[in-house]
């Protein structure tokens, strides 16, 4: 079994500077990546597009799983994926959360569900079918909620939907903890449940950028080019009963709402891992959130937390950056770089990068080549020696206050500098 599609079929992964930087917070005992070193390591952020071109190289190729054989099937992956993390011998359901007990197969309680309903562009089981059994889309779901949910589109409800609970849950409120539904096929909704609103938006972007026609790396097989879309028309010209070269889903505007409004837990973390396991990918907005921004052009919801000051510390005679005042989105503010390194140009042109925590692995949020402003150039040090750099601070760089998982970077093209955040205070500091 291939474990990882990367660096193979003759892919060059070309020497980066941000592997080093998680080697660096590896050996500090500051995270435990989940993605291999390097993974994300040729990820072009040039523009959108080179970095949607870029992350579909990474994820491409995967490994397909029989959805049901002899032989190692999607059940075996999902009942590992989707295993109840009370009870090793039970599944939790993605849309009732309920716990059922694992059968190695399905059965009247729970069965296999194509969050992307397969009858947007995939719904003949084949050998060249890649989305119909991926695994980073498919969820183990209570039988009736998955018979209820069809396929209707992901879209926020109103109170007048009808309601289904979650195991646990409340009832009698919109929208509570519970799923809501409305309608039918494309002009119906179905509103998940709070904590899956994210996973099953990241299983959407997955599929968008992994699938983008052309042909499989390895077994030469055609593949779709799904796209999401906040445009139902396009969601039922894909839905023929065929395969089709292209399959429209939705809705993207909603998906993204949810993706930044439910963040990656553990248990989504764990599931990413189980699935790279088998198929050799991994899903990268579980493991990279911030990407999703950058490729739909969306916001962060962030706001700007304390800034602290510090170093990294770990190989002597660090330049220690500070920050001067209290950077807020759309203006500028100053580092005050004590210990000026001896190129200034040393320290321009950051490009910022993100050290998730607990998840693993870095990842960028931002960067000069996506037209965001190139960070400050000092022109001379003060009485102390120390360089003060104006820093603009675009309202994309809002992505530098995510906090969710503890730390944040900034590195300039050579990898050297950084800002890290942890606890909600960043501190800046020189590799
Ligand atoms: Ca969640
Ligand atoms: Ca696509």
């Amino acid at each position: 079994m291939r474990r990882s599609s990367h660096g193979q079929h003759g892919r060059a992964v070309r020497p980066e500077p941000f592997a080093a930087v998680a080697f660096a917070i590896l050996a500090s005992g500051l995270a435990t990546a989940q993605a291999p070193p390097g993974y994300y390591a040729s990820l072009d952020l040039s523009s959108p597009a080179a970095l949607r071109a870029s992350l579909h190289a990474i994820i491409d190729d995967h490994t397909k799983i029989p959805y049901t054989a002899s032989s190692t099937d999607t059940w075996n992956v999902l009942e590992l994926a989707d295993q109840d993390p009370a009870n090793p011998s039970r599944i939790l359901d993605v849309y009732r959360n309920r716990s059922h007990a694992k059968v190695g197969a399905g059965n009247s309680n729970y069965d296999r569900e194509h969050t992307w309903p397969k009858s947007y562009g995939f719904p003949n089981d084949a050998a060249d079918n890649y989305p119909f059994s991926d695994c980073h889309a498919l969820r183990l779901c209570d039988v009736s909620y998955n018979a209820t949910r069809s396929n209707k589109p992901f879209e926020d409800c109103t109170a007048s939907a009808s309601e289904y609970p979650i195991e646990g849950g409340s009832t009698g409120s919109f929208p509570g903890t519970s799923n809501w539904s409305t309608g039918s096929f494309t002009t119906g909704r179905w509103q998940v449940w709070r904590d899956r609103r994210g996973d099953v938006a990241r299983a959407q972007l997955y599929l968008d950028v992994r699938y983008e026609g052309g042909v499989h790396g390895v077994t030469g097989y055609a593949e779709p080019n799904l796209v999401l879309t906040d445009n139902r028309s396009l969601m039922d010209s894909s839905n023929t009963g065929n395969n089709e070269s292209v399959g429209y889903m939705g809705l993207l505007s909603t998906l993204l709402t949810w993706h930044f409004a439910d963040p990656p837990d553990a248990g989504e973390l764990r599931r990413n891992d189980v699935v790279f396991s088998f198929q050799g990918n991994r899903n990268p907005f579980v493991d990279r959130p911030e990407l999703a921004a950058i490729l739909w052009n969306r916001p962060w919801p962030g706001a700007f937390l304390s800034y602290g000051q510090g170093c990294l510390g770990s190989n002597g005679g660090i330049p220690v950056f500070s920050a001067v005042g209290t950077p807020a989105l759309g203006q500028t503010f100053n580092l005050r770089l004590a210990s000026a390194p001896s190129s200034v140009p040393a320290v321009v042109n950051f490009d910022v990068v993100r050290q998730n925590l607990p998840l693993g692995g870095i990842g960028f949020v931002g960067c000069t080549a996506l037209a965001l402003p190139v960070f400050g150039i000092a022109s001379a040090t003060d009485a102390q020696g120390a360089l003060t750099l104006p820093v603009p601070i675009p309202n994309s760089y809002a992505l530098l206050t995510q906090s969710l998982h503890g730390q944040w970077l900034v590195l300039d093209p050579a990898g050297r500098g950084a800002v890290f955040s942890n606890g909600g205070t960043l501190t800046f500091g020189k590799l």
